[in-house]
């Protein structure tokens, strides 16, 4: 391989020799011509070089020390606090097809766009070449990544979040089976953000596996292996007959039972996905995305790609996140992201103290009564605020996170959000049902928070916003992987907030109920009732569960409000779902045959008992 890069020195052109591929060189020399970068550094995987970038962000001024040793705060620009759905696109030829919802754009055209913007963006910037791995070292699930990035931020925060790949990639031996990711943060303000908003543009090249993506530095929108890489594994998963699920992994570990019971889990925003995986007692293995493929003895197998946790910081205190806010509170490698600051502290929403009147945050220099361009008040810290910590910091982390066999998965958990259908767990009958269950998810917008009626979002399988592929297309795959396994996951559905008269049935905390009977499900150890949505838990049950879990006695009345079938509001989120995926292309027929079989029987069950909420003994 001939280098001829005059940029590199001796040192630099060393670590990508010794990569010994051909694709990876030319993707660095292509970028390093086309964003005239000041100066390059390869990053390897030694202590050094990984120490050299989180030392270059607080040098840059991207990332700012904070009182508690190891914490800094990073903020990404004004309006820049979240995923940019409308300039996120899949580069695709004109034999793919995707909805418009997916934002398709047509390949030539994108490219062409996004090389015009990234022409010389780097000048008189630092060029970070960096090398990780999606999933756990050696293991048949991992996907190697390039990430090249003039943010240290970024790179700072891949470092926590991802498994440094650079000696990994050399196990390629020149194969071009890789994710690269090409990110500039752009020309930057005094706070180093990016200032030209207008032209970020997040571009997926499906074709070669590689995205472009400009003008920002929120993680959702610059950290290649988040959901960036997710939208290029989704793709790739499809061909090879595999899944890829923003999903996160978890340990259930009944008190007084020896056994580890793995789950994952696909919830919406706002459904209670990381309160979940965070559950008192569990171990997590992610929070995010995961791999899932066939393995031994005919069962699913899932690895987390991720190495770290980039979670939402509102409302984690002492209280309800009791584990997290440790975390959050004493020293560790740890990036604070949009919150508050005021004198070298950190301060968010829900932390559970009172925030002080003034400081920097997202907007800049802030006071209490600040108000953005368009007169509305600017809150203290933004609601989308997040912290980057790794795993490992956490007492709750699983030892399997790093085994590349990942670990075997018993369930499925499906988590929506409505204050007035579902039951707060109820298990699918089969596999397929249980496709249909993860296609329908559905999350109550805060309109029915502010008292008006619920306004249901469909979010199936809270992947929706990642697909790469046709939603139907997707859905098969679903199906099939269920055909192709022996033994395949159970499927469960959850929904923890259910209202009676404006207030939630049941505390926050019960979803420990809910997931140690489904635990106990995957063991064969709990009958239950058979209704026409799915399988129910027995009242026996869920008293035990309760008494055990929060010493608590449950009434059987308590138990009916959240059990019984509402077949009225079933019956309109079927009607909902129908015209959705009626308006679809691809959808394998299954799901409607699905569908009317739940309508008819729950139309059957409406008449043969004369009501319309029927309690659960009257399936028995
Ligand atoms: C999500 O929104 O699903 C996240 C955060 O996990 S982001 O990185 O923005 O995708
Ligand atoms: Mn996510």
């Amino acid at each position: 391989m001939n280098i001829d890069l005059k940029i590199l020195d001796e040192e630099n052109r060393k670590k990508i020799t010794a990569l010994n591929n051909e694709k990876a060189y030319r993707i660095i020399e292509k970028y390093i011509n086309l964003c005239k970068p000041a100066k390059v550094t390869v990053i390897t995987d030694s202590p050094e070089d990984i120490l050299y970038v989180r030392k270059l962000s607080l040098k840059n001024g991207e990332e700012t020390n904070l009182k508690t040793e190891g914490h800094t705060i990073h903020f990404d620009g004004y309006n820049d606090q979240a995923r940019d759905k409308n300039n996120t696109r899949i580069l695709i030829n004109s034999d793919m097809t995707l909805n418009e919802a997916q934002n398709p754009m047509n390949r030539d055209e994108g490219l062409d766009e996004v090389h015009k913007i990234m022409d010389g963006i780097m000048k008189g910037k630092e060029m970070l070449v960096r090398f990780f791995c999606l999933g756990p070292l050696n293991s048949r699930f991992s996907i190697s990544a390039l990430q090249i990035t003039d943010s240290a931020y970024v790179a700072h925060s891949e470092d926590l979040l991802y498994r440094a790949g650079y000696e990994q990639f050399k196990n390629l031996k020149g194969s071009s089976g890789f994710f690269y990711f090409i990110h500039s943060a752009g020309e930057l303000d005094e706070r180093k953000c990016s200032v030209n908003i207008q032209n970020r543009r997040i571009y997926a090249d499906l074709l070669e596996g590689g995205v472009f993506t400009v003008n920002n530095q929120y993680a959702g929108n610059s950290i290649g292996l988040k959901k960036l890489a997710l939208r290029l594994a989704i793709y790739k998963a499809s061909k090879e007959g595999w899944l890829t699920e923003h999903m996160f992994i978890m340990g259930v570990k009944p008190e007084n039972k020896n056994r580890v019971t793995y789950f994952t889990g696909a919830f919406p925003s706002a459904c209670g996905k990381t309160s979940t995986a965070m559950i008192p007692g569990q171990l997590i293995v992610g929070d995010d995305i995961a791999y899932i493929k066939e393995g031994a003895d005919g069962k699913a197998f899932a690895v987390n790609i991720e190495q770290g946790i980039f979670g939402i910081i509102e409302d984690v205190n002492a209280i309800d996140d009791p584990l997290i806010y440790k975390i959050l509170t004493t020293p560790r490698e740890l990036i604070f992201s949009n919150i508050l600051i005021n004198n070298d502290k950190p301060y968010w929403l829900g932390m559970g103290q009172e925030l002080p009147d003034e400081g920097a945050n997202f907007s800049g220099d802030w006071h209490k009564g600040k108000k953005d361009s368009k007169g509305n008040e600017i809150l203290p810290a933004h609601k989308n605020a997040r912290y980057t910590v790794r795993l490992s910091e956490l007492e709750n982390v699983d030892p399997a996170l790093n085994d590349p066999e990942g670990v075997a998965v018993s369930g499925f958990i499906y988590g929506g959000r409505d204050s007035d259908t579902s039951v707060p767990v109820y298990q699918s009958f089969d596999w397929d049902h249980g496709v249909f269950i993860g296609a329908t998810i559905e999350s109550e917008t805060t309109a029915a928070t502010l008292g008006q009626a619920g306004v249901r979002k469909a979010s199936p399988m809270a992947n929706m916003d990642f697909l790469t592929i046709p939603l139907g297309k997707y859905l098969d795959n679903h199906f099939q992987f269920g055909k192709k396994i022996k033994n395949p996951p159970l499927v469960f559905a959850t929904n923890y907030f259910l209202k009676e008269d404006g207030n939630f049935i049941n505390d926050k905390v019960d979803k420990k109920v809910w997931i140690l009977w489904m635990e106990g499900r995957t063991h064969g150890e709990y009958s239950a009732i058979k209704t026409p949505i799915g399988y129910i838990p027995e009242f026996e049950d869920i008293k035990k569960l309760y008494k055990e879990i929060f010493s608590k006695d449950i009434s059987e009345d308590f138990y009916n409000k959240l059990f019984s079938i509402r077949v009225t509001k079933f019956l309109e989120k079927l009607d909902r779902v129908e015209t959705m995926y009626k308006s679809e292309k691809m959808v394998p027929e299954k799901m409607f045959t699905i569908l009317n079989k739940i309508r008819d029987d729950l139309k059957t069950a409406q008449t043969k008992h004369g009501m319309d909420i029927i309690p659960p003994a009257k399936f028995k």
